[in-house]
């Protein structure tokens, strides 16, 4: 095997280091947190956070709440389309992923709402966030703030006042 052959192999078997920026992902009891990120955004301003959840293990799990001392208040919201408008309501009573199921937190579908940022989000920073699950179940994870693809989101130009 060539020095170069060699080379690719390592990178593909440690993508951690080839890629020292991306999002760490993480673990909690039969769930996966995969991938999660938000935006730049001004202090003062709404943030909105993105995600996957996995559940990977035998029993339904539900997210009950997400904290966060980098804003006001953090709500899950669903954005929804319908006629051809876009809205937006809270998840009030958990979501619940069944397992082997998959959630993602993504422009256009469920997002995390950060209400009220205490501080700038700068591209290559991270936002500490807890997510609570039943059970009793807890992690903090933090997201990356990732600046890729701001224009191609539909939440943008949406209101988040509420
Ligand atoms: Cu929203």
């Amino acid at each position: 095997m060539t020095r170069l052959a060699l080379a690719a192999l390592a990178a593909a078997v440690l993508p951690t280091f080839a890629a020292p920026a991306q999002a760490a992902d993480y673990r909690v009891g039969g769930v996966e947190i995969r991938h999660p990120w938000t935006r730049p955004a001004k202090a003062g301003m709404n943030g909105v956070g993105y995600l996957t959840l996995v559940n990977v293990g035998a029993k339904p799990v539900k997210l009950l709440m997400v904290q966060s001392p980098a804003a006001r208040s953090v709500t899950l919201h669903q954005t929804s389309q319908a006629d051809g408008v876009a809205s937006m309501r809270p998840v009030t009573d958990g979501l619940k992923i069944a397992p082997g199921a998959s959630v993602a937190f993504a422009p256009g579908g469920y997002h995390l709402m950060l209400m009220g940022l205490t501080r700038a989000q700068a591209p290559g920073g991270k936002v500490p966030l807890t997510l609570v699950f039943d059970g009793g179940r807890r992690i903090r994870i933090e997201l990356a703030v990732e600046s890729g693809a701001a224009n191609a989101d539909p939440m943008a130009g949406m209101h988040h006042d509420h």
